[in-house]
């Protein structure tokens, strides 16, 4: 089986489901854990799930994810806005990286428009609630099968 995905999120995440619900949606984190899990079996796929209010915690995180992890999805969740010190530990991966927001941010005030997460992500999923994480999930799966596909060896027939 490939490596984990890991999927992280950031500051106040953990209240998701318990308020703003017009914006965040219903759901809590770990009801979108259960379906990520779901939803990456149907891959063949496994995930690590986290969640942290720490901007180190992250950083720490995605550094000891350097070659244990197939792929990192992340909602930064407000360090989108602000942290260059997530961004730099991304840059160090070579595995792809997908952002994901619950909410759509351009939709919403200026300063949630710039992500510093976006220069290392491979692409950006916004505005779909929960579902986003399974896209992003569906997008990774495409990504590691592209890649396997051009490292393997060639079809003799
Ligand atoms: O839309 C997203 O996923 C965000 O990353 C969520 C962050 C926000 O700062 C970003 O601009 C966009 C906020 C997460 C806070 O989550 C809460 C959950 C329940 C109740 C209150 C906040």
């Amino acid at each position: 089986m490939a490596l984990p995905v890991l999927i992280l999120n950031g500051p106040n995440l953990n209240m998701l489901g318990l308020r703003q619900p017009e914006i965040y949606g219903r759901e809590t984190l770990a009801d979108i854990e259960a379906a990520c899990r779901a939803r990456a079996a149907r891959h063949g796929l496994s995930i690590d799930f986290r969640q942290s209010n720490v901007e180190g915690e992250l950083v720490s995180w995605i550094q000891e994810a350097r070659g244990r992890v197939s792929a990192v999805i992340i909602n930064a969740a407000a360090f989108t806005h602000t942290s260059v010190a997530i961004l730099d530990a991304l840059l160090l991966l070579d595995v792809p990286v997908v952002e994901v927001h619950l909410s759509n941010i351009h939709r919403r005030e200026q300063f949630r428009h710039h992500s510093y997460v976006a220069r290392a992500a491979q692409g950006m999923i916004c505005g779909f609630g929960s579902r986003g994480y399974l896209m992003a999930l569906d997008a990774v799966a495409a990504m590691l099968q592209d890649a396997e596909t051009a490292t393997s060896p060639m079809d003799a027939h």
